[in-house]
């Protein structure tokens, strides 16, 4: 049996999270157009019969400029030192520069075992993939590149069967009905910002932050589920609210519907929108907020 880790690194908006979530088979970790989507360490668990994969999506590779993104570099920076082995994402349509080969050449100098998962194929043109891979190995990077596409499924099983030939032999780290380390609590919060980034534009969705007040499960199976969207400006509070309430009822609405899917029940959603003033530079509204170091 084969089973280890497996950091899944490349810059906001590459693909990753996408990737985890298809290699799985479930969704671990939610996604948007915009970059700066992911904010946690999230494991995404594969387990079949001879060996288990363990992924730990990472916040993308973005410059920082607040105390959050500062952090979530951190994150995603002890990440790479932590795991069996790291998949590094590339974006495919956006095409390769030498800056992302040096990218990929500072986490092979970690001595990891490492692999590039070169995605979104199915939005590039195919004779592109091919030179993109020369262009690279060109610059220098030694590690394996695998075409792929998320979104239509393309190559992956390839990816899977040499993501695990990095892996150490070993007993399973999880059990095999375990796809994920975080709670349904937070994947709820998870699922709230996710429609607000897909809802809202500019800076609005980078300020929010989603604080569960109350989760509990009724004896009918149906869930009571109450937060508050917290957001860093009085402006930003009142695009989230729209006129007369409407964004935020549909958008709102829409996170339900989701939550409904996730936990697979009934829920009843109440959201508060609140006003902490720049609370992604105050690490204490941060921590608040559930953006810490481990
Ligand atoms: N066409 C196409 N789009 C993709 C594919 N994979 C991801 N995307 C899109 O790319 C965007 C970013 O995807 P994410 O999975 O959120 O990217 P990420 O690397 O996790 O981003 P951060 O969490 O911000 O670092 C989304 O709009 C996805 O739908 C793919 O294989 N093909
Ligand atoms: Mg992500």
């Amino acid at each position: 049996m084969r089973s280890g880790t497996v950091a899944v690194i490349g810059k906001a908006n590459a693909g990753k999270s996408t990737l985890v979530n298809v290699l799985v088979g479930e969704k671990i970790a939610i996604v948007s157009p915009k970059p700066q989507t992911t904010r946690d360490r999230i494991m995404g668990i594969l387990t079949r019969e001879e060996y288990q994969i363990a992924f730990v999506d990472t916040p993308g590779l973005f410059k920082y400029n607040n105390a959050l993104t500062e952090l979530m570099m951190r994150t995603t920076e002890t990440a790479s030192k932590e795991v069996d082995a790291i998949l590094f994402v590339l974006d495919g349509h956006e095409g390769v520069r030498e800056e992302d080969a040096e990218l990929i050449k500072k986490y092979e100098a970690l001595h990891v075992p490492m692999l590039v998962a070169f995605t979104k194929t199915d939005i590039m043109p195919k004779e592109k993939i091919p030179e993109a891979a020369k262009a690279l190995f060109e610059w220098g990077v030694a590690s394996d590149v695998y075409p792929v596409s998320a979104r239509k499924g393309k190559n992956l099983k390839k990816l899977e069967e040499a993501i695990v030939s990095l892996l150490p032999e070993g007993e399973p780290l999880f059990p095999e009905d375990v796809v994920s380390d975080r709670s349904e609590k937070f994947m709820v919060a998870e699922l709230m910002r996710e429609k607000i980034l897909l809802k809202y534009e500019k800076e609005i969705p980078h300020g929010v932050a989603i604080l569960v007040n109350t989760f509990e499960k009724h004896e009918n199976g149906a869930y009571e589920i109450s937060l508050d969207i917290v957001c860093e400006k009085k402006n930003h509070k009142a695009i989230l609210i729209g006129k007369q309430g409407s964004a935020i009822k549909e958008t709102a609405s829409f996170a339900r519907k989701d939550m409904e899917k996730f936990l697979g029940a009934k829920v009843y959603l109440t959201v508060f929108v609140k006003v902490r003033e720049d609370w992604r530079d105050r690490t204490a509204l941060m921590k608040e907020f559930g953006y810490s170091e481990e």
